[in-house]
């Protein structure tokens, strides 16, 4: 499907700064024609360059500046141009004009990353992830810069740096890439306990998510939405994706990391390539200004999250990414976003991690974007008009005409004016606010523990015991036993089950004193076990080999197809594959070039000779393994099923093995594969 219909404001004002090389003729970056670019200018032959040949002089030169810093978190990501919609108009809580009219598409660029590792790392790595999101509104940008996690680690910016040192790889051996297994990362979480109720999240399955597309977005902070009339109501954001929240399973997570290392962005790239566009719902939960201090936690303490339970998530609106980018430096890697980017009807509230935020973002471009003319590179331009009196600095491209760069002035009647509210001018939320001016934090952030152990509440015993692995995985790594040991204190506090388990693992105590959390309330909306489940844009991998059933996998692809599932062929060698009647089949992948871990689902048709291979092929038999101990859809028809059952997968639609032994029970064999399918995993295995 072209993406070219999907062009919006955005993407016409991108044409201008688009560049097709093809069918062009080579010149220096001054227009002039080159006729030669393989060979340095020398004297003579085998003689020395020569200092006049600018050729080469500005083509290595640009080379040796390609580099900038990357990013000192969120380093690796990947994005994507799309639109938004607001399903109804939001005026009773918002003036912020994209939130108005149903009719109208906002265009958005949103960027996905992981937080810890650098550039090049992996991304199926156990981490947060960002979710970033630029709305170009016709009243300016406005960026939500939100994580799959709706809490964050800290409640104070200032903390970040400790936060981020002590995450990073040690600095004086530069280990562990992109993992938080490692002594300084535990260390700061044992001495920094505020951090109990995200550490929680980050053991859990949200931390290694299958797919950008199948994960959700949190604000994390509480904003301000203010409307016409100046009320204003608290509100958290959710973003809630249409094909429902799933994740990997922790050793998956690692093969694929070296299978490939690209999976998350693949997986991106290839959905909207094939004209599968990721969708996702935003939900504002609000809370009445006078409501502020009715809950059990308090509002403005970005470690606490807003129960659904207890606080509705209105679903307002849909968001679909439906173009890739043209160039990932010149668009994902020059993207700059703020959590201060607002428009009229968004506010901040005083939550102090988002206070700091506001100070870090613009500082951060300045280094890593080279100046403070960031707004003008292309993905970052509003595409509304932007007028005032700043000038120059590095890498300045717009051209102002006319003498007058300040304000007040009568040479250009005052302008550019200010606008008055009603015009669309911004005015900050007339909070009131007094007090001493204080280094401490409010006795309302004080409680660590209560929504760690609610999250714990929320989980079912298949997600808790991943929660239990991951932490004996990560502290397993952590070489101080003075550190573990005072993770499993700190943990002890929300649930000495919890602990004693991870204690269990590492050779460890449990503290006699550990007093845990009382909190005994749970939130269906936290576990991953609620969540919608669909076939939809799944992929099953076809293992085959000459004399295959031909019949049988066509007619599962069919079923496949019309779910809106993908499904691949799998050989030994590239090229045709042929069936047990002659027909043939193009293979996708061979055993070299794919893995199971890059399949939401495996099958097996019958054929003696197809079977009697890769029964022989110990990367096939591998193959099959690895999915069914991964908890996939495993099925398999006539011959197919024997080679399951001598595998010890035993045939039962209840953990997802799905066989047909006779033809007569066709129809129901290809609906029920994807049944299990959508199931996303078969845990009964597991139990
Ligand atoms: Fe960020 N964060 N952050 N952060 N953050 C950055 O800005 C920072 C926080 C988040 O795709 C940096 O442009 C501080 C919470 C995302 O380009 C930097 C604090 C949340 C991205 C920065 C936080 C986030 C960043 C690095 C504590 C979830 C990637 C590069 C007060 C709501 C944006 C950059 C992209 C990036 C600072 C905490 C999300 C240094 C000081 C909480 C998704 O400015």
């Amino acid at each position: 499907m072209s993406q070219d219909q999907n062009k919006n404001s955005k993407d016409e004002q991108l044409d201008e700064f688009r560049s097709d090389d093809a069918g062009k003729k080579l010149t220096t970056n001054q227009g002039l024609k080159v006729s030669d670019t393989e060979h340095s200018l020398k004297a003579g032959e085998r003689g020395p360059t020569l200092m006049e040949d600018f050729h080469f002089r500005e083509k290595m030169t640009h080379f040796d500046h390609e580099r900038i810093p990357e990013r000192v978190v969120h380093a690796r990501g990947f994005a994507a141009h799309g639109e938004f919609e607001v399903y109804e108009n939001m005026k009773e809580f918002t003036k912020a004009g994209f939130l108005q009219d149903p009719s109208v598409k906002t265009p958005v660029f949103v960027r996905f990353s992981t937080v810890a590792g650098s550039r090049g790392s992996a991304d199926a790595v156990r981490d947060a992830r960002g979710f970033s999101t630029k709305f170009y509104t016709q009243e300016g940008n406005y960026d939500l810069v939100g994580n799959n996690i709706p809490v964050f680690f800290i409640q104070d910016a200032i903390k970040f740096p400790d936060l981020v040192h002590a995450l990073k790889p040690e600095p004086h051996n530069e280990m562990p890439q992109a993992a938080s297994a490692h002594d300084t990362f535990w260390d700061f979480i044992a001495n920094n306990t505020e951090s109990a109720h995200m550490v929680m999240w980050a053991m859990s399955d949200r931390a290694i998510p299958r797919s950008y597309r199948m994960m959700e977005g949190f604000g994390v902070h509480t904003y301000r939405f203010v409307n016409e009339e100046g009320q204003a109501h608290f509100v958290k954001f959710h973003w809630k994706p249409k094909l429902g929240v799933h994740s990997l399973v922790w050793d998956e997570a690692q093969r694929l990391n070296g299978k490939d290392p690209d999976f998350h962005r693949r997986d991106l790239w290839e959905s909207i390539e094939n004209g599968q566009y990721p969708e996702y719902e935003l939900g504002v939960q609000l809370i009445k200004e006078e409501d502020e201090f009715k809950y059990d936690f308090d509002v403005l303490d970005p470690t606490k999250l807003w129960p659904e339970e207890l606080v509705p998530v209105k679903i307002v609106g849909k968001m679909v990414l439906n173009r890739n980018v043209d160039n990932v430096f010149a668009e994902t890697e020059q993207v700059a976003f703020h959590p201060g980017h607002v428009v009229p009807g968004i506010d901040f509230t005083n939550d102090p991690l988002l206070q700091g935020r506001l100070f870090s973002y613009t500082d951060t471009q300045l280094i890593r974007l080279g100046g403070p003319n960031f707004h003008e590179i292309p993905i970052n331009r509003p595409v509304c008009p932007f007028h005032n009196n700043q000038r120059d600095g590095y890498n300045r491209m717009t051209i102002n005409k006319g003498p007058v760069s300040y304000h007040k002035n009568s040479l250009q009647n005052n302008e550019p004016s200010p606008s008055s509210e009603k015009d669309g001018g911004y005015a900050h939320y007339q909070e009131k606010v007094e007090g001493q001016k204080v280094r401490n934090r409010s006795k309302s952030f004080d409680d660590h523990y209560s929504q760690a152990k609610l999250f714990w509440n929320s989980m079912s015993d298949v997600e808790k015991e991943h929660i239990i692995n991951a932490f004996r995985f990560e502290l397993g790594k952590v070489k101080s036993k003075d550190v573990k040991q005072q993770v499993v204190n700190m943990f002890s506090k929300v649930c000495t089950y919890l602990s004693g388990e991870v204690a269990k693992g590492l050779g460890l105590k449990v503290p006699e004193d550990a007093s845990p959390s009382t909190e005994e309330r749970s939130s269906e909306a936290l576990s991953q076990m609620n969540t919608v489940k669909t076939a939809k844009t799944r992929k099953v991998g076809i293992l085959v080999e000459d004399g295959f059933h031909y019949e049988n996998t066509h007619q599962l692809i069919k079923a496949l197809n019309d779910a809106g599932a993908e499904a691949e062929i799998i050989s030994s060698s590239q090229g045709n594959v042929k069936g047990g009647n002659g027909e043939e089949m193009e293979v996708d992948q061979t055993f070299l070039t794919c893995d199971s871990v890059l399949y939401d689902g495996i099958y097996l048709p019958g054929g003696k000779d197809s079977i009697d291979s890769i029964q022989s092929n110990r990367d096939a038999v591998i193959f099959l393994q690895e999915a069914f101990g991964h908890f996939k859809t495993v099925g398999a028809c006539h011959e197919g099923t024997e080679l399951l059952s001598t595998l010890g997968m035993v045939d039962s639609a209840e953990d997802g093995v799905i066989t047909l032994k006779s033809d007569e029970e066709n129809d129901n064999f290809y609906n029920s594969f994807v049944d299990a399918l959508k199931k996303h995993r078969h845990w009964n295995r597991q139990i």
